[in-house]
């Protein structure tokens, strides 16, 4: 029936185009010229996939674990800050949720702590090309074949730049395209993958690596302005490398594929743009000044993102209860609640930044999400610290090392950081992961997690409350 069908269209077909020849016209030719444009237009506009080849987190050596107590016996060494200032550190490590085996950076462990810039150069260097040569070594991929690399530091900045580091290390081909994204905060990460995503729709066949540093030294506030004391203590060393890929023979070999990138950018509130802000205190001493509005800001980006990622990712039945309350709300027709919607039925694992313990107790409290969404991270906290745009790598490893990902599962990581900013990034897995790889971070120790933080109290009244809801 249907290739009777079909024999008839195409008779009709060569009918009208044998008409269209005895009339003696140039339609079929611009006929023919239209079907070649709109294949090109088909063929070369229709979005490239982007593949997670794989990733790697970089463990730093035990030499440069860090407990508590030490952390602030070298800060006592490091900085010129008083007893009164040293107590608030103090009390605020003790509530942070991080644990007792984080990393600092190894100039720090040294006596005296020696921070020269060839000593911070090192200290990136070890993290960049440890988090790299792992990568490397789990992806088999030959250097040659890379032909993106982008790099995102929170604060560091030397010349030549971390980027160029990469490419002289790994001896990368001459025509590689480097971008060093610095001082970009914690969504960093996660906005370069959005980035290097439209870079992937115009350089076909193409890998693309990107590497995510934390080097926390020039963090590190010397002073006593209570302000700019906070961010001492929840950041310490760590780094992602990430194998992006559009080739399509990568299909099969890869880990993930990107689903959707969305990004918030709230700068335009001034309360959001100095919610964290770099500047020297009234003796002059350098620091970041963290503001009682961060807790709220961070919250009301992160709600804005999610927002903007619902529709995209919520399947009709959950998009639809959303936007009736939103209605609802919107014109005062009843006083209801707004409705948070159900991630769970289109995404099956999240993975936030880890930032501070009060923002993780924000997305469990008010953000719809529940304990075990946030568990990933809150061991991360307490492993590994605030390794910034590295930290949703190492929550994701977590969720690998507990083979918790399962084929065809859908997955998010959600950063934010200064600016302030929001990124969120949805993957699907391709395979099921064996969470067996000697190369994750958490391999050795998976079985002694999760550890219970519950009753670690938070210091959340420092900051001004989030809206109520
Ligand atoms: C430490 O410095 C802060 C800020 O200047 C000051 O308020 C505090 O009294 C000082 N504490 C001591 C013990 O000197
Ligand atoms: C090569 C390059 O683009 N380097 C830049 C990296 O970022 C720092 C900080 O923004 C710039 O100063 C470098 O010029």
């Amino acid at each position: 029936m249907l290739g009777f069908r079909s024999t008839m269209m195409l008779e009709n077909l060569h009918e009208h185009i044998n008409k269209l020849l005895n009339l003696n016209s140039p339609a079929p030719l611009l006929l023919l010229f239209l079907i070649c444009i709109f294949s090109y237009i088909f063929i070369t506009k229709r979005s490239r996939k982007v593949f997670l080849v794989d990733f790697a987190c970089y463990k730093p050596p035990d030499t440069q674990m860090c407990s508590k107590e030490k952390f602030i016996d070298r800060f006592k060494i490091y900085g010129n800050s008083n007893e009164t200032s040293i107590e608030f550190m103090r009390k605020l490590l003790g509530r942070s949720g991080l644990g007792e085996k984080t990393y600092m950076p190894s100039y720090l462990m040294r006596d005296p702590p020696d921070v020269s810039l060839v000593e911070q150069r090192n200290e990136v260097e070890s993290v960049m090309f440890g988090a790299v040569d792992l990568l490397l070594e789990k992806t088999g991929v030959n250097t040659q074949d890379i032909g993106i690399v982008i790099v995102t530091s929170t604060i560091l900045n030397v010349v030549p730049s971390l980027a160029d580091m990469i490419v002289n290390r790994y001896k990368l081909r001459e025509n590689v395209l480097i971008y060093n994204l610095t001082s970009m905060g914690c969504s960093a990460g996660i906005r370069a993958i959005g980035f290097t995503q439209k870079l992937l729709q115009v350089h076909p066949n193409t890998y693309a690596l990107l590497v995510s540093p934390e080097n926390t030294m020039q963090m590190i506030y010397r002073g006593n302005e209570r302000s700019k004391l906070f961010l001492n203590f929840p950041l310490r060393v760590g780094g992602a490398a990430v194998l992006l890929s559009n080739r399509p023979s990568d299909h099969d070999k890869a880990k993930y594929q990107l689903i959707h990138t969305v990004h918030t950018h709230t700068a335009s509130l001034d309360r959001s743009y100095q919610s964290i802000y770099e500047e020297e205190d009234p003796v002059g001493i350098g620091g970041v000044t963290i503001t009682k509005d961060l807790l709220a800001v961070a919250v009301e980006a992160v709600e804005t993102n999610i927002h903007a990622l619902g529709p995209l990712v919520l399947p009709i039945s959950e998009k639809t209860r959303y936007l009736a309350n939103y209605f609802v709300r919107h014109f005062h027709l009843a006083d209801v609640k707004p409705y948070v919607p159900n991630f769970k039925k289109a995404i099956e694992h999240v993975f936030p930044h880890v930032g501070t313990k009060p923002v993780l107790d924000e997305f469990e409290k008010n953000l719809g999400f529940n304990e075990a969404d946030v568990e990933a991270s809150r061991m991360n906290l307490y492993r590994f610290g605030n390794t910034c745009s590295a930290s949703v790598w190492y929550a994701l490893s977590y969720g690998e090392a507990k083979g918790r990902i399962k084929k065809g599962d859908n997955l998010w990581q959600i950063a934010f950081g200064s600016g302030f900013k929001c990124s969120s990034a949805v993957w699907r897995a391709l395979k099921t992961v064996n969470g067996d790889d000697k190369r994750n971070p958490w391999k050795d120790e998976i079985k002694n997690f999760p550890v219970d933080v519950r009753h670690i109290q938070t210091f959340s009244e420092l900051f001004e409350p989030t809206k109520k809801k």
